[in-house]
Parts: C-alpha cells; structure tokens; sequence
C-alpha cells in the first residue's frame, strides 16, 4: 500500500484550515469539558493518575487502569470520537511530559552511516517543522469485546473484560515517520523498528517488562506510520500519548505507542515482550509459534444500551457503526429477529482522505469506520436479540463464533445485542 498523487486541497490550504479548525476547537473544549487540562496546565504538570482525563459515568466504564467508551453515549452525528470520549488503555499511569523537555531519541544500526552530525534527537518543535500529514484511522485495543468470548461462547479468557468500547475512529495530526525516516537516513537493510513508551515500567505477577515497547517492520514504517501530535485538531491529551505517540493505522492498538520515546531502527528482527508474549495467539486451535498480531478484524457495535428498552408498535431507526483494520466497511447486514433473517442496512462512509502537506503523500486511504442505520417499524412486544454483521472492501466478514484463544484477543464474531420491546 503506497500513497499516491492527489490533486486535492493545496498544502498550505490544508495546513492553515487545520490550523484555524485546532485553535477554535481547542478553545470550546478547554472551557467546557477539560479545564483543569488548560495548556498552561500541561506545562507545568507534575502530578501523574493512572488516567487523568475527567471520566464521566455516562460515558465511560472504569476497568481498573483503563476506561471504556459507552457505546449508548455515541451520537449519530459524530463522525470521529473527541479525546474526551476516547477509551483510555494503560498498562500503568498517564506520565506528565513538559512539551520542553520532550525529545524523541532515533538510533539504531539500521540508520544510515553518515559522516558529521546527524541529528537523531528531535524537539517537537523539530519535528512540527517537517511536512506535516493528517489521517484518519480507527484506534482499537487487541482485546475489545473480550467479555463476550465468555457472555456470549463460555469461554474464560485472561486480561481486561472490554465490552465493545476499546474503539474510536481519531483524525491524526503529524509527521509520517517515512518523512522522519528519510531526513535521519535509512540504511538500505533496515528491517524493524521498535517504539519505546516513556511511562513507568510495566510490571505484571512479579515480572518486570521494562518500559512498553513493540517492534514493527519496515513496510509498515515506510507506508503510513505517523508520529502524532494532534487529535481531531487538538494538541493530545496526557492520557492518549501528550506530545507525541505513534499510530500505526488498522494495526492492533498495542502498535501505537503513546508517549513515544525512542525509535530503535535495527538490520536485524527486533522483540519485546508485546510481541512475543503478549498480542499473539495462545490456547485453542492456535500453533505455539502463532505470529504477533498486527491488522485488526472487522467488528460492529449498535449505538445502544446493552439491554436497552424499545417502544413497542412505535417506528425505530436503530443506528451503528462497523470497521475493520484492512480496508472500509461497504456492507452491513442486521438481524432483528436473532439471526433468523438479514437484511441491508444504509451505510454512510466518512470519506476521510489523508491529507500530506507536500502534496505527495495524499493518498486515497479512507480507515475510518462505517456508520448504518436500519429501520425498525412497530415491533411487538418481547425479548430481542440485535446482530449487526459487517464485510470490508476485501470481502473479510465477521464469523458467528469468534475463534478463542486463551488471552481473549480478537473477538470478532457478531454480537448478539439483547434488547427488550415493551
Ligand atoms: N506507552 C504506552 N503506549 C501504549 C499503551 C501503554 O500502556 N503505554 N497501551 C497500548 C494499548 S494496549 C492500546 S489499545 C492503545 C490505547 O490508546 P489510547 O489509550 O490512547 O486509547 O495504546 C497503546 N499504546
Ligand atoms: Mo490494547
């Protein structure tokens, strides 16, 4: 997959109305959702919570360290997730970084060899003076929807009990690494690149696994991994990678290292635990040598309560959303009657195009999710079961049975959504 030529929105169009849209946006929500979260506030931080955005019940469930969205709080007309409503998945705390003392290390044996100085230390101001991109991709952890191998298979699983609400469709604001990667000088064998998180450790029964890291490859790294700044036209907040993180876009949530501190480009494969033994397949029909997880299947949610009550004889429109890490969901099939008959939805595309500032980069790629909506006329009164089954460009679908594994990553089957009419 490589971008190719778009004869869109000039550079400096793009870049000033993303600029214009950040400053207005930035504005409503620091008064109106995250006033402790001022920018001067970010500056002289010191005090780091596991999670230190405000969590509202009727937003989010609190799963220990991490924070899921509530999929009845989506509302039909936001496109994208606001990072004041985006889950939170960490394996410690949210760290507090000055914007000024951030730097972001890039070494490696895989760098070129050149002589003089290179510069392999960046401020965010030097990067932010490189071609600057926008994309839009969808954010979802490993495990969303784990609770449902047990609920929904009877199957116990290790790891957080997500629901559906690991998930979140982001417009990116940064860097390509590509664009990083070729001011630094690749060498011509470099086969892996390994991000490193600047949180605190991350210590599970007893073992301590170092900082969260994840190696990923070449292609992908010269494809459309992007050194991220922005969300949605905002500086990041703390919780979701404040300065910078990775994002990997399709890729499983792990990949997108927030708080990104280093960049180790290496000849040879690089490892660490997240690829070795966490975010691969274990347990069930998997092999022992199952390889690390990396493009996300496709899944679907109703923008409902679970166990939500429907009027009985009135006319419903029942609306959703479905994505897959490969390409764009095109169909959507539901059933209202448990799996009894299908129908089609109306699927709306969000035709999010990335947008790169030198021109050549802006590509065709749509990753956001798909957003549907099925009509529901005068159901009798009863127990329902909802199932919403979607199908990408590439023609992968979601299975009835998810296929276990013993971490519960991946449960991709379609969801049986009960609701009651009455
Ligand atoms: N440094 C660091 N990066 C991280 C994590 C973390 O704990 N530390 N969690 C990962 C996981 S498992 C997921 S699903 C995503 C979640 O991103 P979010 O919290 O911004 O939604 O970040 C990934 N990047
Ligand atoms: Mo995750």
């Amino acid at each position: 997959m490589t971008f190719m030529q778009n004869p869109g929105p000039s550079r400096r169009t793009v870049l000033s109305t993303a600029v214009a849209g950040a400053t207005a946006a930035v504005g409503v929500a620091v008064a109106e959702t995250i006033p402790s979260l001022s920018a001067a506030a970010l500056e002289n931080a010191t005090a780091a919570g596991p999670i230190l955005k405000p969590l509202r019940s009727d937003r989010f469930v609190l799963l220990d360290t991490n924070a899921e969205m509530r999929w009845d709080s989506v509302r039909t007309g936001d496109r994208l997730t606001d990072q004041s409503h985006l889950f939170v998945r960490n394996h410690t705390s949210t760290p507090a970084i000055r914007r000024g003392d951030y730097r972001l290390r890039v070494f490696g044996d895989g760098l070129a060899r050149r002589r003089g100085a290179t510069r392999r230390s960046f401020t965010l101001d030097d990067l932010q003076r490189l071609p600057q991109t926008e994309l839009t991709s969808v954010l979802e952890c490993t495990g969303n929807g784990r609770s449902l191998f047990t609920t929904q298979q009877g199957a116990s699983t290790s790891g957080t009990a997500w629901t559906l609400g690991a998930v979140g469709a982001v417009r990116w604001q940064g860097v390509l690494l590509r664009d990083l990667l070729e001011r630094v000088g690749l060498a011509p064998d470099a086969v892996s690149i390994q991000a490193t998180g600047l949180d605190e450790a991350y210590v599970a029964d007893g073992t301590d696994h170092g900082h969260v890291r994840r190696p990923f490859g070449i292609r992908k790294a010269l494809d459309d991994a992007l050194l991220a700044w922005g969300a949605n036209g905002q500086d990041l907040l703390p919780d979701h990678g404040y300065p910078l993180r990775l994002v990997l876009p399709g890729w499983v949530g792990i990949a997108s290292i927030k708080w990104l501190g280093s960049l180790q480009v290496s000849r040879t494969e690089l490892s660490s635990p997240w690829n070795t033994i966490f975010y691969r397949m274990t347990g069930g029909a998997y092999p022992a040598d199952s390889p690390p997880l990396t493009l996300n299947p496709v899944r679907s949610a109703w923008q409902l309560p679970w166990r939500a009550t429907l009027a009985a004889g009135a006319r419903h429109v029942l609306h959703g959303r479905s994505w897959s890490g490969t390409a764009p969901v095109t169909r959507v099939e539901v059933s209202l009657d448990g799996g009894a008959s299908w129908r089609p939805t109306t699927v709306r595309r969000a035709e999010h195009r990335d947008q790169h500032e030198d021109g050549q980069g802006s590509g065709p790629h749509d990753r956001s999710w798909t957003q549907w909506s099925v009509r529901w006329d005068e159901p009798t009164p009863g127990s329902y079961d909802l199932l919403a089954r979607a199908t990408d460009a590439t023609g992968r679908t979601q299975p009835l049975v998810a296929a276990y594994n013993s971490a519960g990553y991946f449960f991709d089957a379609v969801v049986r959504h009960p609701v009651t009419v009455g």
